[in-house]
């Protein structure tokens, strides 16, 4: 990889740096832009052979953003956003992946990335006050802070399903795609899995394949995402507002705008008043909120969920042509919509009209396994050519407890994690001083725009290492009752709303095993900058900052942290 440098030649001493960053997505890339712009030092491992993450490793057919392109880019500098022009409402992966690309370009940002090399253990020692990182390619590297910009949806999910070795032919997870366009015409498909990924892939495959066998387990709300090429006009007036955008959104719940925010409770209109709104709204499409916020109280409130839920089921009855295909897709009235991540799609519903479509319930007869021939369920074997899992992600907290991330004196990230994830903010873990998260477990996070979300945390972490460093710190740690705080009040708050009912990615429901948590918060991306701003503003409340060795710290504050709760 051009202008990369490796620190792993021989047994050379380690590579020493201001600050190691674990990931080069778009996380990533942005921290090394502002460690530069700080004069900092920095080295990046990453286990793709190239920048961009997320839309690196998912290459699918149908892979698309579901946040507006213009609202899903950085927001940091007007010289960027001028210098690019979305060619869609929705940008597909290739699109997202060379803008990703002219970014790095732009700032030459790769130098500093060690590609096709993934962190394997972090190492914090109190004494030296330094992290080492070691690599499955024997780099060894040392920072007093390390960031972890893994992803929140970076480590695929695939069933245990037995046999796949047998199988005798292709199969694929959407999140680990060849980079070379693979071609299904004439092939018989199975895909398993209906979440966002299965959403976009099905109508696409389902239009190259000779057939397509779509195995769901539970059936999932969309809406349209009417996507549609972007005018210049439009990306030339979001631009000349662009700093008034950057202000409203971050007054925003989810860090997007562009869509009606509710007035009402849906009992405030009449049957045929809501009838008419939904149907507009249908008709526009666009992102989640579109729907999801048409009305006040449909995330905590059950009867005002039944109304969008009810909508919905009535539009998939109205264009699934096969009254039986039309109620095996119509998610049951205990799964509430939104509850589960929401897609959007083109033309989901749809294709299941298509002669060349079958669709397989696996919660009545579950997988059973993998055959030579394909796929072997409770009820019927089918014979395929090509499997295709789009069963998703170990979320949030696999990529991170796929790293032995510990400190010297025992502390190990695994056991303090054992009973899901606990943190300060999202941002830091107690007991693990000078390691920071981007978009961790406890932040806004993946119900939120990620790339404003990514560049809130940065830029907060940056502003912390500038106080640090000014003040005569070198060490941040959370404090441990602090911390306690903040889970409950990010458990509270989830808890509040219907949000953990589904069993889904986002409680850890997909994966045998896993705590069930409700691991991001929701208490809106507009209150969790609050209150980040306030607790910075007020000497980093609910963190311990000091100085390693030496003079001991002068904790900035030691007291009880429930004496001024970091939420209140
Ligand atoms: O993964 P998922 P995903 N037998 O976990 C099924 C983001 N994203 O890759 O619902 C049979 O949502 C599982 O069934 P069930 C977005 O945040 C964004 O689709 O658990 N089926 C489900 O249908 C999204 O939420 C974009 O019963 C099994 C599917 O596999 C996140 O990524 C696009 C099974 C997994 O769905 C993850 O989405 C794409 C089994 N044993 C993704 N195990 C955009 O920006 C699992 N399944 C638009």
């Amino acid at each position: 990889m051009d202008g990369a440098v490796s620190g792993r030649e021989g047994d050379r001493a380690p590579e020493k740096v201001d600050v190691l960053v674990v990931g080069a997505g778009l996380a990533g890339l942005y921290i090394l832009y502002c460690l530069r712009q700080r004069g900092l030092s920095a080295r990046a491992y990453e286990a793709g052979s190239d920048v961009g993450g997320t839309w690196y490793w998912n290459r699918y057919p149908g892979a698309r953003v579901d946040v507006e392109s213009m609202q899903y880019c950085y927001h940091f500098s007007d010289e960027l956003t001028a210098s690019w022009n979305w060619t869609e409402r929705f940008a597909s992966q290739p699109e997202l992946l060379r803008y990703i690309n002219h970014v790095a370009d732009r700032f030459d940002l790769r130098r500093d990335i060690t590609f096709e090399t993934r962190v394997t253990s972090a190492l914090f020692d109190r004494r030296t006050n330094l992290w080492t990182l070691e690599t499955d390619r024997g780099d060894v590297a040392q920072a007093p802070y390390c960031i972890m910009a893994t992803g929140s949806l970076s480590t695929p999910y695939r069933p245990p399903f037995p046999g796949l070795e047998d199988f005798r032919g292709d199969s694929y997870h959407t999140a680990m795609w060849p980079h070379d366009a693979v071609d299904f015409t004439g092939k018989r498909v199975g895909i398993v899995g209906t979440g966002s990924t299965g959403i976009q892939a099905i109508p696409v495959v389902a239009a190259q394949a000779k057939h397509l066998t779509v195995f769901q387990r539970t059936p999932n709300y969309t809406t349209p995402a009417c996507n549609r090429p972007l005018a210049r006009d439009e990306q030339r007036a979001f631009n000349e507002h662009h700093a008034q955008w950057r202000d409203e959104v971050r007054h925003s719940f989810a860090a997007i705008t562009g869509f009606p925010l509710p007035t009402k409770f849906p009992d405030e209109d009449t049957q045929e008043e809501r009838q008419a709104l939904l149907e507009r709204r249908w008709a526009e499409g666009g992102m989640p909120p579109a729907l999801l916020a048409i009305y006040k109280g449909i995330g905590v409130d059950e009867t005002a969920n039944a109304v969008v839920a009810d909508f919905v089921r009535g539009k998939i009855r109205e264009i699934v042509e096969d009254p039986a295909v039309a109620a095996r897709l119509c998610p049951p009235a205990d799964l509430p919509i939104g509850s589960k991540r929401p897609p959007i799609d083109t033309d989901y519903y749809a294709t299941y009209n298509r002669d060349n479509v079958t669709l397989v319930d696996v919660k009545r007869a579950p997988i059973e396994r993998i055959t030579a021939s394909g796929l072997k369920t409770g009820e019927a074997d089918y014979d395929l050519d090509a499997i295709i899992f789009a069963t998703g992600f170990d979320a949030m907290t696999g990529t991170l407890l796929a790293i032995d991330i510990r400190t010297a004196d025992g502390m190990t990230l695994k056991e303090a994690w054992a009973d899901g994830p606990s943190t300060y903010l999202g941002l830091m873990v107690s007991g693990l001083p000078n390691l920071f998260m981007i978009n961790g477990p406890g932040s806004p996070s993946v119900k939120a725009n990620m790339i404003v979300a990514l560049e809130q945390h940065t830029d907060w972490i940056m502003a912390l290492l500038d106080h640090l460093a000014a003040a005569g710190f070198d060490r941040i740690e959370a404090d441990r009752l602090a911390q306690e705080d903040w889970v409950d009040h990010v458990r509270e708050v989830a808890e509040a709303t219907l949000m953990p009912k589904a069993d889904s990615w986002y409680v850890g429901a997909n994966v045998p095993g896993k705590k069930r948590v409700y691991m991001p918060y929701f208490g809106g991306f507009d209150r969790y900058c609050s209150l980040c701003e306030a607790i910075a503003a007020d000497g980093y409340r609910g963190f311990t900052l000091s100085l390693h060795g030496g003079a001991q710290p002068e904790p900035q504050r030691d007291a009880d942290p429930h004496e001024a709760s970091a939420v209140s």
